[in-house]
């Protein structure tokens, strides 16, 4: 289609940009993560979300070059901003279930790691429940190789998927992102109350680090931190910006 076509030759014409929001310590307030996120910069339609295109990135495969110079382009700034001692925490970055599913997914993300010469303890991969669900051998091979080289790797949306609790106890894991859905009608909402609450819990058997995700609220953040949340993102602290904007935002603040 005319929209494939579009996106393949984005691809090659450079149309991709980053932008990043910070994770925030809930007890500190320090940054420990920024998360890198897509966005499409189309010619003709304007900015556009990664709503638009990364479904049928995935079906067409583009995700593969797409997701390598998402990959690229997070690591080249994560050294700049650690070569400028601007920020030396953790750069998340999204992965695709058909990148980790990917045969040589490890090699090509390797290959790119180590001519831009970050660390991968610096590296922290977001994947969704679906990623190890959907064959459960094979990407948990993957992901122990990965946690092997020294990536983290975080579950994103979770509560949304349908992961198996045995899993997330075998899998290698580092941290539970609580979907933002959950957390939008906090603190009034009790069903989300309780869903919150049993996810920071089960973050603290399996001891995983917590994050919420979609704070926008002093209220919301206060429900998280009495109830032992570690970390959030979100509108509260910042929106997701290009690099330039959040280099001057953070300079301010
Ligand atoms: O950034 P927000 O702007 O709208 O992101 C919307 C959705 O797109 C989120 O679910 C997010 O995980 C996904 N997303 C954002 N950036 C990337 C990316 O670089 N790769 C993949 N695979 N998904 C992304
Ligand atoms: O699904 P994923 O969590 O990876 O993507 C994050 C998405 O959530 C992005 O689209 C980002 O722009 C959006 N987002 C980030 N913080 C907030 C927030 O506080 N409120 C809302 N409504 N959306 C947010
Ligand atoms: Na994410
Ligand atoms: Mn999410």
């Amino acid at each position: 289609s005319k929209f494939d076509n579009d996106l393949k030759h984005a691809i090659e014409n450079d149309e991709f940009i980053l932008h990043y929001q910070p994770q925030i310590n809930l007890h500190s307030n320090a940054i420990i993560g920024m998360e890198a996120l897509v966005r499409w910069q189309h010619p003709v339609k304007g900015l556009l979300s990664p709503y638009n295109f990364i479904a049928r990135a995935e079906e067409t495969r583009l995700i593969i070059p797409l997701g390598l110079f998402i990959f690229k382009k997070a690591l080249e700034q994560a050294k700049r901003w650690q070569d400028e001692n601007f920020f030396n925490g953790i750069i998340a970055i999204n992965i695709s279930n058909v990148q980790i599913e990917e045969e040589d997914f490890i090699e090509q993300i390797e290959a790119i790691r180590q001519k831009i010469e970050v660390s991968a303890l610096s590296i922290e991969l977001e994947v969704t429940e679906s990623s190890f669900m959907n064959n459960p051998m094979q990407s948990s091979k993957t992901l122990q190789k990965l946690e092997n080289l020294g990536y983290k790797i975080s579950i994103d949306d979770f509560g949304t998927g349908y992961s198996s609790l045995s899993y997330l106890k075998q899998l290698p894991l580092h941290k539970l992102k609580i979907d933002r859905s959950f957390i939008r009608d906090l603190p009034r909402d009790r069903d989300d109350q309780a869903i919150s609450k049993a996810i920071i819990a089960l973050g603290k058997t399996l001891e995983l680090e917590v994050l919420a995700e979609g704070v926008e609220t002093e209220e919301q953040k206060a429900f998280l931190i009495d109830n032992g949340c570690d970390s959030m993102q979100g509108f509260l602290f910042a929106k997701p910006m290009s690099a330039e904007a959040l280099e001057s935002f953070l300079h301010q603040n």
